[in-house]
């Protein structure tokens, strides 16, 4: 099945929203197959978001993430890098629709507190880069209850 990076942020952990972002991928019926709570050197952060590194933004955006601990998970699924991404709304708080993490408990794009990746190739190489140790196996016993197949 599908796997996604999914990331909460040094703001996500500071405000005690570990548990509500996880909540809302457990409960939607995806599993969680790997988790670190972990504090990120620079030249990783830089390496994490190496596709943004020409933006204006990019210096703030790894001071950010670097300022904190950052929990790193790997969620599976059924659409779970596309359906990932809406659970967690848009990339500006202020776009990102009621109803969404972002939408519900975030304001600033710089204070977004998740991360999200965007494809199923984009996926594969963060999961490889966070999780050179690889992951859990294990299979849910609910799985009958939630997939159809
Ligand atoms: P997303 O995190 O929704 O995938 P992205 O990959 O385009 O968005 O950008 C990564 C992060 O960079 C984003 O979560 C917050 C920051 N960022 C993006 N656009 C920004 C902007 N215009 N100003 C400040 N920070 C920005
Ligand atoms: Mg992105």
């Amino acid at each position: 099945m599908e796997q996604t990076f999914i990331m909460i942020k040094p703001d996500g952990v500071q405000r005690g929203l570990i548990g509500e972002i996880i909540s809302r991928f457990e409960k939607k019926g995806f599993y969680l197959k790997g988790m670190k709570l972990m504090n990120v050197e620079r030249s990783f952060a830089e390496k994490h978001y190496a596709d943004l590194a020409t933006k204006p933004f990019f210096p703030g955006l790894v001071d950010y993430i670097v300022s904190g601990p950052v929990v790193a998970m790997v969620w599976e699924g059924k659409d779970v890098v596309l359906t990932g991404r809406k659970i967690i709304g848009a990339t500006k708080p202020s776009d990102a629709a009621p109803g969404t993490i972002r939408g519900d408990l975030a304001v600033e794009v710089g204070r977004n507190i998740i991360h999200g990746s965007d494809s199923i190739e984009s996926a594969r190489k963060e999961i490889a880069l966070w999780f050179p140790e690889g992951i859990a196996d294990w299979q849910s016993s609910l799985h009958p209850w939630v997939y159809e197949a």
